[in-house]
């Protein structure tokens, strides 16, 4: 039978088209005032469900204004260490829990994001800086995350099959592969958990992505030791309630263990301890390939689900709509400052149509409005932090100096405490580090190109291969970006957006290069699977 339509989440979309936008900010900005009148407050770590408390504390700030959100734990690796000893000791109960009972706590838990969605969205936005469009959008995708990774296990029957094979009447004197016997066989195929998995989660998706990547986790078997983002840049609250909602969901203690505290304690605990079956990780790709070469160097045969980040390319040829491309193209740039992974962060567009191209998308970015990102009107808030900001104003020097800026390139005073920047357009020219360099800024590149051949080459030429874009009329150049293009997520006339915005249930999300170890997406048929072992596991009578 064939399975219903996946449902999304699509809050601000349902809200819209029954006419309710008015309800929908209404919520939000209701939301948003509980929140901040929340700030301030002191938080522990969780150990086996148990409350921890570290030495020191780690003080989050908004990256809107400065303004205190809370106290944390700065955990240490000792408490590394006893998370993980706590996620070890839950394995046998919880891996052999039933795949109904695991996928229904966490439709349990989808819902209980759902109801708290508003609350939810509001602290991502102070945390991070995100639109309240990005933000509702982000808890969205959680939640269908973890709707569509328990469907997906239902729906594999927790990846259990039965094989057989029949007694022969032939008989041989000495064996050989695919010789007969005159017994029978049973066989039983099984996916189990590995056993203690870290979730090491960014930023820039602390509720949709650690959400995601845990939920893969947690539902297929394993335990958890959860680390939210907390050196530089700080998502500590939404990862706490993240927490909060699965224990409220049914999730055991010492299942899921939330610890806050440095990558360089923790992050480092969890790669080198051996009792760490796995790391699922989201971030930079020296940061996932430095945590994979130290445990391998270590002999420790860890697997690895990792997400590193783009450079994603955008290729707008003659005949393209230059309205469309230039709206997609923008949105994909800068929303959320282009602190995505999926970010557009070059163009190649072709030689006769550049000039015109490139004054419809300055006029769509003009009118981005920047400041404090809880307002409505505002399109882009702050970058994370005074490091973010540093390799923005590197970026438009080295600009300056080896191109030439076409938009942007300044600090916009609010007159908040926080690091505002003009959404950049800058020309430099292909062998520029800036075209191969993951900025994680609001920077776009932008390149001529005469041939579609160069375009293509140019877009491939990368470490990287996460999302790529094309904008064009033609049929043939469609077929062959899509056969040449090296990216696993890929769109084509995107009006929303070129290369962000990768829904769950319609697109799988995946890198291929450099940007990821497997090349299995998220949202996906085959994410799942990543997270266990096959058995095969025959019995002869
Ligand atoms: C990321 O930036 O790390 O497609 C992930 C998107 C989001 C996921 C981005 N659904 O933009």
């Amino acid at each position: 039978m064939a399975r219903p339509a996946f449902l999304n989440e699509f809050t601000y979309r349902n809200f819209a088209e029954s006419g309710k936008e008015a309800e929908f900010d209404r919520l939000f900005d209701d939301a948003a005032q509980r929140v901040k009148a929340q700030f301030g407050k002191k938080y522990p770590m969780y150990i086996g469900g148990r409350e921890t408390f570290a030495a020191e504390t780690l003080i989050e700030k908004s990256p809107i204004d400065g303004s205190v959100i809370g106290y944390f734990q700065k955990g240490t690796r000792e408490h590394a260490k006893q998370a993980i000893q706590a996620a070890a000791g839950a394995l046998q109960s919880w891996s052999s829990t039933g795949y109904r009972e695991r996928a229904s706590i966490f439709r349990n838990a989808a819902a209980i994001f759902s109801k708290n969605k508003f609350e939810l969205a509001a602290i991502l936005s102070y945390e991070n800086g995100k639109s309240r469009y990005e933000s509702v959008g982000e808890v969205d995708e959680a939640i269908d995350f973890m709707r569509y990774y328990a469907d997906e296990l239902e729906a594999n029957k927790g990846f259990l099959r039965r094989t057989h094979l029949k007694q022969s009447t032939a008989k041989v004197s000495a064996s050989f592969q695919g010789a007969p016997s005159m017994k029978s066989e049973k066989v039983t195929i099984r996916m189990m958990p590995f056993g203690v998995f870290g979730v090491i989660a960014p930023f820039n998706f602390p509720v949709s992505i650690s959400t995601g990547m845990s939920t893969g986790a947690m539902i297929t078997g394993n335990t958890v030791v959860f680390k939210p983002s907390s050196s530089d840049s700080m998502t500590m609250l939404t990862g706490l309630k993240i927490y909060e909602y699965m224990k409220q969901a049914g999730v055991p203690q010492g299942v899921f263990n939330y610890l806050s505290g440095p990558g360089s304690e923790i992050g480092d605990e969890l790669v080198v301890n051996p009792g760490v079956a796995g790391i699922v990780f989201t971030g930079s790709r020296a940061v996932g390939t430095g945590m994979i070469t130290k445990a391998y160097e270590r002999g420790l045969q860890k697997t690895f689900i990792v997400e590193m980040g783009g450079k994603n390319p955008v290729i707008v040829s003659k005949g393209a709509d230059l309205d469309e491309a230039a709206s997609g193209i923008a949105s994909a740039a800068f929303g959320f400052c282009g602190q995505k992974c999926s970010a557009c962060s070059r163009v190649y567009v072709h030689e006769s149509i550049k000039e015109q191209f490139v004054s419809k998308l300055i006029e769509k970015v003009r009118s981005f409005k920047i400041g404090n990102p809880i307002r409505k009107d505002v399109y882009m808030g702050p970058l994370i932090s005074a490091n973010a900001f540093r390799t923005y104003s590197d970026a438009v020097e080295k600009a300056k100096s080896t191109g030439r800026i076409l938009y942007g390139g300044n600090k916009v005073n609010t007159g908040m405490d926080g690091y505002y920047a003009e959404p950049t357009i800058i020309e430099v020219n292909h062998e520029s580090e800036l075209v191969h360099t993951e900025l994680f800024v609001p920077i776009l590149t932008v390149e001529g190109f005469r041939g579609f051949d160069d375009a293509i080459r140019m877009a491939n030429d990368v470490e990287y291969g996460l999302t790529a874009g094309l904008y064009s009329k033609k049929r043939k150049e469609v077929s062959e970006f899509l056969e040449r293009i090296e990216a696993g997520t890929v769109y084509v006339n995107r009006d929303t957006s070129a290369t962000t915005g990768a829904i769950v249930g319609l697109h799988t999300f995946v890198g291929w290069k450099g940007s990821s170890v497997n090349g299995k997406g998220s949202g996906s048929k085959f994410y799942l699977q990543q997270f266990m072992k096959e058995q095969s596991m025959s019995i002869t009578k």
